[in-house]
C-alpha cells in the first residue's frame, strides 16, 4: 500500500514496513547505511504514531460532536514508563509491526533498549495516574489527562561507594517522538502584582489583577493514550513553560537584548524539573508557581473547549468533571472561581455552585509532613488575587458552620482553611475538601482513617462527601506486557478475557488441583527468576551472582522510614547471624532484593540505602553464607525496573507501619504475578487478604488501632531491644560498625531513631512478629506444591485490583461520566 490517503491507517505488515522505511528517510533523513539504533527507533515510533493519529483525531472529533460529559484528570505527576513497549501492548497490530521490523533486518529487542522512559513522577501517585489513563482509554471514557512536561523527570539514582548519588534525568535529550507540540495552544500565566477593586455602572464589584510580572506562557504537548484493542485514543496534555513575547519586546526596546534573553531563560525554568519529594512538604516558591502554572493552563484550556460549543455556563457541570490527584492541583478551585467571577463576570454564588459540582479530590497520604500548607505571606506575594478568593471561600464556609454549630471556636479553628500557628498558612487539604463534592481515600482503611481521624469534623459537616475508591493497576502493563510467559499460560488455561476483565482470573481456581498446570506455573516463575538473576549478573552496576533456586524476597518502593525497609534489613541480618552460628542447619536459602529512591533531602532515607549496601557488601563476600544468603540493592528503580523484577519475585514485602501506607499498588502488582505477600494490616493489604484468604498471605504486626493504643499508653522501643537477643545483636552490629569498619559510628542516627527518639514507625514493636512470620514463609517455601497453590490463588484473586474496576467506580460514583465508543 503506497496510497498516501489510506497508508497511515493500514496496519498490514507491508504497509508498516513501507512507513518505517519512509520515516527513516523523510523524518530522520537517514539511509539504512547511516542509521543509528535511535533513528530506527524514531522511524518505528513515527510509523506507529501515524496509526494512532488516525484514531486520535477520530476520537477527539467524536467527543466534539457528541459533546458528552468529560472527565479531566489533573495530576502533577505521570509515571508512564517506556513508550514503545507500552504502545505495542495496546495496539491490535503488534504481530504485524514485529514482523515488519524483523523483515527490515532490525532487532526489536535492541531497539527497545533505546526506548525512552518518561519518569514524570515520584512513585505511587504518579504511576496510579498512568494506570488510570490506560483504563480510561480502554473503557472508552471521554477523558483527558493534564500534567506537566518536566524537562527533567525523577532523578537518575547512581550508587557510588554505597551511597545514593542523584544525576539529572535528561529524558528529552534525543527528542521524544510520541509527543506532539501544540504551539498554537498557548495560555498566559500571571504571577505577583496586586489587586484593585472597583465597581461597574450597576455598582457590582469588579476585580483587577494589576502589575503582574514574570508572566509566562503555557504551551501544550500532547501524548496519545490508546485503549486496549479499541477505537479510543485519549489525550494526555502536558504543559511546558515558554517566555512571553510581550516581555521580550519590552526589553528589546530598552536595548537590553542579553537581559531579555536571559530572562526568557529564567521564565522557562518553571517546568524544568520535577520536585523529587514524595513525603515532605518544602514550601518552595518555584513549586507553588509550578502548581499554579499547571492548574491555570489546564483550566483555561478546559474553559476554551467548553466555550467552543456553549454560550452560557448553565451546562458546565453536566459537561465537565475534574479530579484533583491529591492537593497538588488544589489551586484549581480558586483559579476556577477567578476565571468565572473576574473574567466571565458570573456572580460569586453561581461560580461557587459550579466549582463544588465540578471538583472531586483524592487524598493519597495521611502523613502530616506530606500535607501541603502554603504560607500566607508567600501566596500573598505570588498569587494575591487567589489568596483573596481563598479567604472569601473560607469566610463563607466558616459562617455557614457557625450558624449550624454556634459557640464552637475549637471546631472553627480545626476546620478553617487558614492555619494561624506557627506560621499563618493555607491548608490545601481543607481547601480541597471544602471545594469538592466528593473526597476519596485510596483503600478502605485509608478512607476510614480520613473520616475518623484526619478529617472527622469535615465528615460530620459533610456526611456524604467522603468515600473510598480502592486503587488498582492495569493488567495490560503489569501482567500481559511485563510477564509474557505467564500471560501465555493464562491464555491457554482460561482464555484471554482477563486482559480487559481481570475478574476472569478467578477461573484459575478450577485448575488448582491440576498437577501439570502447577508445574507449568512453577516453570514460568522459575524462568522469570532466571531472567532476573541474569540481569543482576550482567548489569554493570551490580555484577552479582544470585541463585534462581533461592527464595526471591523483594521490597521495591520509595525509601521511607514508614515503609520500614529497616525491618526487612534487620531480618536479613538475623538470618545472616543464624546461618553463621549454625552453619549445619538446613536453612532456606534466600536472595533479598531492595530497590527504591530516597528523596535527595531525606538524610535518614539516604542513610538507610547506605546501610543496605553496606550490609550487602559484607554478606555477599562471606564464604560461609555463600549460596545461602545474598542481599542486592538494585539501583535506579523505575517503571522499567519494576517490570523486570516483579515477575521474578517469590515474596512481596508490604510491611509499612499500619495506618501509614494509604494503599500501596506494588502489593497488587506482585500478587498478580504470583508472589506471596508478607505484610501488615495496612492500606490495600487488608483488601488483598480479604480476597486471597487468610491462609494465602502472611500477615503480622500491630493493627492501625493497636499502633495508636501502643503509642497512647507510652511505647518504649528499648524494651524490645533488651528482651530480644536476636534483635539486640543485629542492632549492636550496626551500632558498633560491623558493617562500616572504617566509619564505626556511621549508622548511629539509625540506632538513635529506633532506640532514643521513640521509634515513630514501630519497627521494634513489630520485629518479633515479623521474624516469626518469616519462619512460616520458609516452612512453606520448602513445600513447592503448597507454595505454588498459594501463588496461583493469589493471582486468581486479584480481579478486584484492576484499575479498570477503580475507574468504573470513579465514573459511576463520582464523575457521572459514561463510555462513548461510537
Ligand atoms: C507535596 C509533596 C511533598 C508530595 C507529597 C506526597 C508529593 C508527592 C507525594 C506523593 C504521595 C501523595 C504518594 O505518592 N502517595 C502514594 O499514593 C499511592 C497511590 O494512591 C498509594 O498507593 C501509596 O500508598 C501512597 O503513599
Amino acid at each position: 500500500n503506497t496510497n498516501p490517503s489510506t497508508l497511515h491507517q493500514d496496519t498490514s505488515e507491508d504497509a508498516l514496513k513501507f512507513s518505517i522505511a519512509h520515516h527513516l528517510k523523510y523524518s530522520q533523513a537517514k539511509s539504512p547505511r547511516t542509521a543509528t539504533l535511535m533513528d530506527h527507533y524514531n522511524s518505528i515510533a513515527f510509523a506507529v504514531r501515524d496509526r494512532l493519529v488516525e484514531k486520535w483525531i477520530e476520537t477527539q472529533n467524536r467527543y466534539f460532536t457528541k459533546d458528552p460529559k468529560r472527565i479531566y484528570y489533573l495530576s502533577m505527576e505521570y509515571l508512564v514508563g517506556r513508550a514503545l513497549s507500552n504502545y505495542l501492548v495496546n495496539l491490535d497490530f503488534k504481530k504485524e509491526i514485529c514482523r515488519a521490523i524483523e523483515k527490515l533486518g532490525l532487532d526489536l529487542e535492541r531497539i527497545e533498549q533505546n526506548d525512552i522512559e518518561a519518569g514524570l513522577g515520584n512513585g505511587g501517585l504518579g504511576r496510579l495516574a498512568a494506570c488510570f489513563m490506560d483504563s480510561m482509554a480502554t473503557l472508552g471514557l471521554p477523558a483527558m489527562g493534564y500534567g506537566m512536561r518536566y524537562e527533567y523527570g525523577i532523578f537518575y539514582q547512581k550508587i557510588i561507594d554505597g551511597y545514593q548519588v542523584e544525576t539529572a534525568d535528561n529524558w528529552l535529550r534525543k527528542g521524544y517522538p510520541w509527543e506532539l507540540p501544540r504551539p498554537d495552544y498557548l495560555y498566559p500565566i500571571r504571577f505577583y502584582g496586586y489587586v484593585q477593586h472597583t465597581s461597574d455602572q450597576e455598582g457590582r464589584g469588579i476585580c483587577h489583577w494589576l502589575d503582574s510580572h514574570d508572566d509566562v506562557m503555557a504551551m501544550a504537548y500532547d501524548i496519545p493514550i490508546p485503549g486496549f484493542h479499541n477505537q479510543t485514543v485519549n489525550n494526555l496534555r502536558l504543559w511546558s513553560a515558554r517566555s512571553t513575547r510581550e516581555f521580550d519586546f519590552g526589553s528589546f526596546n530598552e536595548g537590553d537584548y542579553v537581559q531579555a534573553v536571559t530572562h526568557k531563560h529564567e521564565s522557562e525554568t518553571l517546568s524544568k524539573v520535577l520536585y523529587p519529594n514524595d513525603s515532605n512538604m518544602q514550601g518552595k516558591e518555584l513549586r507553588l508557581k509550578q502548581e499554579f502554572f499547571f492548574v491555570s493552563a489546564s483550566l483555561q484550556d478546559i474553559l476554551r473547549r467548553y466555550k467552543r460549543n456553549h454560550s452560557t455556563f448553565e451546562q458546565f457541570t453536566q459537561k465537565i468533571a475534574i479530579q484533583l490527584n491529591d492537593t497538588h492541583p488544589a489551586l484549581a478551585i480558586p483559579e476556577l472561581m477567578r476565571l468565572l467571577v473576574d473574567r466571565e463576570h458570573r456572580p460569586w454564588q453561581e461560580a461557587w455552585e459550579i466549582a463544588l459540582k465540578t471538583f472531586a479530590y483524592t487524598n493519597h497520604t495521611v502523613l502530616p509532613e506530606a500535607l501541603e500548607k502554603w504560607p500566607v505571606g508567600l501566596l500573598q506575594h505570588v498569587l494575591p488575587r487567589h489568596l483573596e478568593i481563598i479567604y472569601q471561600i473560607n469566610q463563607d464556609f466558616l459562617s455557614r458552620v457557625q450558624v449550624q454549630h454556634p459557640g464552637n471556636p475549637g471546631l472553627l479553628k480545626r476546620i478553617s482553611i487558614v492555619e494561624e500557628q506557627p506560621v499563618k498558612s493555607i491548608r490545601m487539604a481543607n481547601l480541597a475538601i471544602v471545594g469538592s463534592h466528593t473526597v476519596n481515600g485510596v483503600a478502605a482503611l485509608h478512607s476510614d482513617i480520613l473520616k475518623k481521624q484526619v478529617f472527622p469534623d469535615f465528615n460530620k459537616l459533610f456526611p456524604n462527601r467522603f468515600t473510598n475508591v480502592t486503587n488498582g493497576i492495569t493488567q495490560r502493563l503489569w501482567l500481559k506486557s511485563c510477564n509474557p510467559e505467564l500471560a501465555n499460560l493464562l491464555n491457554e488455561t482460561i482464555g484471554e478475557d482477563w486482559v480487559t476483565d481481570l475478574s476472569h482470573m478467578k477461573k484459575l481456581v478450577k485448575h488448582i488441583d491440576d498437577a501439570s498446570f502447577r508445574e507449568r506455573w512453577r516453570q514460568v516463575k522459575q524462568s522469570n527468576k532466571q531472567r532476573l538473576a541474569q540481569y543482576i549478573r550482567v548489569d554493570r552496576a551490580l555484577r552479582l551472582e544470585v541463585d534462581p533456586d533461592t527464595l526471591f524476597d523483594v521490597q521495591i518502593k520509595r525509601i521511607h522510614e514508614y515503609k520500614r525497609q529497616l525491618l526487612c534489613l534487620l531480618h536479613t541480618i538475623v538470618l545472616y547471624n543464624r546461618f553463621k552460628e549454625n552453619p549445619d542447619c538446613d536453612h532456606v536459602p534466600r536472595t533479598v532484593m531492595f530497590a527504591g529512591k530516597a528523596a535527595p533531602g531525606y538524610e535518614q532515607a539516604k542513610l538507610i540505602i547506605k546501610l543496605i549496601t553496606s550490609v550487602a557488601d559484607k554478606l555477599n563476600q562471606d564464604v560461609q553464607t555463600a549460596g545461602k544468603l545474598k542481599l542486592v540493592f538494585i539501583p535506579n528503580y523505575s517503571v522499567n525496573k519494576a517490570e523486570g523484577i516483579i515477575p521474578g519475585a517469590d515474596l512481596s514485602e508490604q510491611i509499612s507501619t499500619a495506618g501509614m501506607e494509604a494503599s500501596g499498588t506494588g502489593n497488587m502488582k506482585l500478587a498478580l504475578n504470583g508472589a506471596l505477600t508478607i505484610g501488615t494490616l495496612d492500606g490495600a493489604n487488608i483488601e488483598i487478604k480479604n480476597e486471597v484468604g487468610d491462609d494465602n498471605i502472611f500477615i503480622f504486626g500491630l493493627t492501625a488501632d493497636q499502633v495508636d493504643a501502643t503509642k497512647a499508653k507510652g511505647y518504649n522501643p528499648r524494651d524490645h531491644y533488651e528482651n530480644n537477643p536476636e534483635l539486640r545483636k543485629a542492632l549492636d552490629m550496626i551500632r558498633d560498625g560491623y558493617f562500616s569498619p572504617d566509619h564505626p559510628h556511621l549508622f548511629q542516627p539509625i540506632i538513635d531513631a529506633l532506640l532514643v527518639q521513640g521509634d515513630r514507625f514501630m519497627v521494634m514493636a513489630d520485629f518479633a512478629g515479623y521474624i516469626e512470620k518469616q519462619k512460616e514463609v520458609e516452612a512453606l517455601f520448602v513445600q513447592p506444591e503448597a507454595w505454588t497453590r498459594k501463588s496461583i490463588l493469589n493471582a486468581a484473586h486479584m480481579g478486584l485490583f484492576s484499575s479498570d474496576r477503580a475507574i468504573r467506580q470513579y465514573s459511576e460514583q463520582i464523575w457521572d461520566v459514561h463510555p462513548l465508543t461510537e
